[in-house]
């Protein structure tokens, strides 16, 4: 693929394919066609060294349209535990260290909250969506509310799902199908604001 823009495409800056695979879901019906970064040759990250999700979602949107030329959306998201006072939050990907795993993450969550009451185990996931060209800088959030369970329940999804009780589905994200979770998940909600854009635009 070229370094310049098709018509009637856009770049999903992510390297998460797990997000990839949300993101095409959920604007599927927009007509738009979403490319993600390894359709294009390799450009370094840059560094997600803002403290907020909104600084690190514009961070990576401008980046992705200042080396594609593409109309680029970039999603910064996290999970917020209460008792943890919103932590992992914006370092939710690197939480267990720098290169963590999910299941790592995932691990030393449940050690951080072991023995802690169910009432007190409520959490969200936040996802901010920057959208970014010459003529756009724009940005959406998007917020799930749930509870931490003590273990994991579900195979599906990815990153904390599988401990991310969703009062709204009755289960957890993992054991949710992918229609049922982007319908009531952070990202869902935020992409389906922005998608009224993208259909302004195509
Ligand atoms: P990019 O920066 O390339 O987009 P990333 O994985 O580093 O990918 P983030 O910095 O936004 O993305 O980190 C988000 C982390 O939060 C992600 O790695 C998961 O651990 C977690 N997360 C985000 N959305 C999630 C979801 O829908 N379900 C479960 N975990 C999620």
């Amino acid at each position: 693929m070229s370094l310049r823009s098709a018509s009637k495409q856009i770049l999903a800056a992510t390297r998460n394919v797990d997000k990839l695979r949300e993101i095409r879901q959920i604007l599927e019906d927009t007509g738009w066609r979403i490319a993600g970064l390894d359709d294009f040759p390799p450009y370094p990250e840059p560094s997600e060294d803002c403290d907020t999700l909104l600084g690190n979602a514009l961070q990576k949107a401008r980046e992705g349209y200042r080396r594609t030329g593409m109309l680029t959306l970039a999603d910064d998201s996290g999970l917020e535990v209460d008792y943890l006072n919103g932590r992992p939050g914006v370092r939710s990907s690197r939480y267990a260290g720098e290169k963590a795993t999910y299941e790592e993450n995932v691990d030393l969550l449940l050690k951080e909250l072991t023995g802690v009451p169910s009432p007190e185990r409520t959490a969200r996931f936040r996802c901010v969506m920057a959208l970014v060209n010459d003529k756009i800088e724009r940005y959406w959030e998007g917020v799930s509310e749930g509870i931490i369970l003590n273990e994991r329940r579900g195979q599906s999804g990815f990153g904390y799902d599988p401990v991310f009780w969703s009062p709204e589905l009755g289960r957890t994200f993992a054991e949710a199908s992918a229609v049922d979770k982007n319908r009531v998940s952070h990202r869902g909600r935020a992409l389906r604001s922005l998608s009224n854009i993208l259909r302004e635009l195509a």
